[in-house]
């Protein structure tokens, strides 16, 4: 078999996703995620002027050669665009060999370890009452477990909260479907970290009264605080027995964790920025973390994916894999696929996609009681209407950016 076609389909339904899309001399199609929120053009050129000229005429069943050959050839190792390339090769090459093979992608990575993945969603408000209204509507549309965010007060925009669209003077900005603001520029966002640590506590005291013990509850603190600033609210939060905290320092300095594991027993989270086995390598080691938070898209596909949760398997660190609707339906085929198959599954991110995003993608996967499953079609059980995805040109679109309130740059 040969790769005989290799097209890379831009489309924006509810907000822009990149695909490749490999075809074979023998007719089998392969789909892979390559988006990458807010500087998605970046990866389809990588693709389109550098990749599909290797790809034609390889054979698609060498899936790992292929990967060695994309990492290695290129000599300019790892980055976001360079690995949400190669991670769209490689889930294509998955989804073929499933094809060929009549089976569904997890079969071929060892089977399933579970009958379903646990997933968990995201609820938000900026005061108290909207928060306990969309845990609400999460448990009704069965979610098991649910991410807390919430408003600060004084603060006026913060990312991963809904419905602050109208107060920040555009009834256009949803979260949920669009946390990038399609236009020219990106929306300025403010931030008080002292604010936050005197109130997150309190939200969550409040919301394990009305939801009581069991409900897994996890939040995510997005890069913002010092270590020192992490360890205490890591500590603050444990009478409230999170499953995870999740991004609590800047990725990039791992050491930071050692500070905050030493003074608490929250569970901590991190990778969705990171992108290869050499982001995680120490803090897997040295056990710093409990959840590899790595998405198959931006972290070179299922075949490095799969080799970094194996290496976590032998700590008991456990699977998280990043699950925003900026990684499309295609990119979550893929964790659900590896997610079902490995032994240390932990928990998926589901925030679901918006009604014309899942008419261009056409899906297999089953929701139910909380958990998710990909189905049993060969392949990563994805199909791409490419009529209905023309309908939806590219937008230009950024994620937001945070300032203090004198006006200094913030990690958000
Ligand atoms: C999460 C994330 C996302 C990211 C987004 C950036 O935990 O789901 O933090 O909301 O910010 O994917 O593109
Ligand atoms: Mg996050």
């Amino acid at each position: 078999m040969r790769i005989d076609k290799a097209e890379v389909i831009v489309t924006s339904p509810d907000r822009n996703f990149v695909t490749l899309r490999l075809t074979t001399d023998e007719g089998h199609v392969g789909l892979g995620d390559a988006t990458l929120n807010g500087r998605e053009l970046a990866v389809v050129a990588y693709l389109k002027e550098h990749v599909v000229p290797l790809l034609l005429g390889r054979d698609p069943a060498a899936i790992e050669d292929t990967w060695q050959y994309l990492y290695r050839g290129a000599y300019w190792r790892r980055g976001p665009v360079t690995m949400a390339a190669i991670a769209a090769v490689d889930m294509a090459l998955w989804d073929i060999k499933g094809k060929a093979a009549g089976m569904p992608v997890y079969q071929l990575l060892g089977g399933a370890s579970r009958r379903g993945l646990l997933a968990y969603g995201h609820a938000s408000g900026k005061t108290t009452d909207e928060l306990f209204d969309s845990v609400r509507s999460h448990l009704e549309q069965g979610y098991r477990a649910i991410r807390i965010q919430t408003g600060v007060p004084g603060l006026k925009a913060i990312y991963g909260i809904a419905s602050q669209g109208a107060d920040a003077g555009d009834a256009d900005v949803r979260y949920d479907h669009e946390p990038a603001r399609r236009g020219a520029l990106p929306m300025e966002e403010d931030w008080d970290t002292r604010a936050y640590l005197r109130h997150l506590p309190g939200v969550f005291e409040a919301v394990r009264n009305e939801f009581g013990p069991e409900l897994p509850l996890l939040h995510d603190g997005h890069h913002r605080m010092t270590p020192i600033q992490a360890a205490k609210l890591g500590k603050d939060l444990e009478p409230y027995d999170l499953f995870w905290l999740e991004d609590c320092t800047p990725a990039e300095n791992q050491e930071a964790l050692r500070l905050v594991r030493q003074h608490t027993t929250t569970p901590l989270a991190i990778g969705e920025i990171f992108n290869t086995v050499w982001d995680f390598k120490d803090i897997i080691r040295e056990q710093l973390i409990d959840y590899v938070r790595g998405a198959v898209t931006h972290m070179g596909g299922i075949t490095p994916l799969k080799k970094t949760l194996d290496y976590a398997a032998m700590y008991q660190i456990k699977s998280g894999m990043h699950g925003p609707t900026d990684i499309s339906p295609v990119g979550m085929a893929a964790a659900m696929h590896l997610g079902l198959a490995i032994h240390n599954f932990g928990i998926q991110e589901y925030m679901q996609h918006g009604t014309r995003t899942n008419e261009v993608f056409q899906q297999s996967f089953t929701w139910a009681d909380g958990m998710l499953h990909p189905g049993d079609e060969p392949g990563l059980g994805v199909t791409l209407d490419v009529d209905e995805a023309g309908k939806y040109p590219y937008a230009q679109a950024y994620l937001p950016y945070n300032r203090l309130h004198d006006g200094t740059m913030h990690d958000w």
